[in-house]
């Protein structure tokens, strides 16, 4: 397998950002590399942000349920980091002028009350730790072409994260059964998808489960106050300006987005 300069590709990745421009898989330029590299990349691109002056505000999961992992020809799920500067405003206005190719997708969001710190948690664990669980959109944007990327491509992109809509319908972590908790995603006033919380791996709160314990492999914990992203329970849909993405929730309320074409 090729070895690779984590920095050097991190590097490339946050141009594509700030460029607002699409740009070849790593793999298709390098070939094979290890998932170990893909997140090492990740954390490389992640200090970058930070330097920057961005925060963290949480973590997500990616390809946790079987459309999403349809949708992207990916048959694992992927982790990354959720920062301060991707949580939109209440509007839910998104300025398309910032991003390259966007798509919406409905997520399960967990606010933690507690640390959770791997390996070993359960669904249980979290739902200990849980404050609160809403509704949220993901609007996702890999930097890649035509979202074409391997698994370690992806991961290395930090999941696609670009921005993230979160509602006000918060409830109890077990003020509702979320494996049953409904999800109905329209665009423009059309119902596109819908699924259940089981579509996440069977529970949402196992998802989260499977961060932490992912994390506490490497010294990392999930964090008191911080916004989890269990994944999607539905595949993803183009985000365009004028286009108006609806995720509407039982238990957890409704939340939407906009496309607008400038700053
Ligand atoms: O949050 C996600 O499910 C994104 C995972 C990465 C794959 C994608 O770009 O859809
Ligand atoms: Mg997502």
């Amino acid at each position: 397998m090729t070895s690779i300069d984590h920095a050097e590709w991190a590097s490339y990745l946050l141009a594509a950002a700030d460029d607002c421009s699409a740009v070849t898989a790593i793999t298709k330029q390098v070939g094979e590399f290890s998932i170990d590299d893909a997140y090492a990349i990740q954390a490389a691109l992640l200090e970058l942000r930070l330097g920057r002056g961005d925060a963290l505000a949480g973590a997500k999961l990616g390809l946790t349920s079987a459309a999403k992992q349809e949708q992207m020809g990916v048959s694992e799920p992927v982790y990354g980091w959720v920062l301060e500067s991707s949580v939109l405003d209440d509007s839910g206005e998104v300025d398309l002028s910032g991003l390259i190719h966007p798509r919406c997708e409905p997520e399960f969001v967990f606010v933690l009350g507690d640390d959770l710190a791997g390996p070993g948690l359960t669904s249980g664990d979290v739902l200990d730790a849980t404050e609160s669980v809403t509704g949220g959109i993901e609007v996702i944007d890999s930097r890649y072409e035509a979202f074409s990327f391997k698994l370690s491509d992806v991961v290395a992109d930090n999941t696609s994260a670009a921005r993230v809509a979160i509602g006000s319908g918060a409830i109890g972590p077990r003020d509702a059964d979320l494996t049953t908790v409904g999800c109905v995603l329209e665009v423009d006033g059309e119902v596109v998808a819908t699924a259940a919380g089981a579509a996440l791996l069977g529970d949402p709160a196992g998802c989260v489960a499977m961060l932490a314990n992912h994390l506490g492999k490497h010294g990392q914990r999930l964090q008191a106050g911080w916004t989890i992203l269990a994944g999607a329970p539905t595949d993803a849909k183009p985000l365009a300006a004028g286009t108006r993405v609806c995720a509407r929730y039982s238990h957890l309320g409704s939340v939407s987005v906009r496309g607008r074409a400038h700053g």
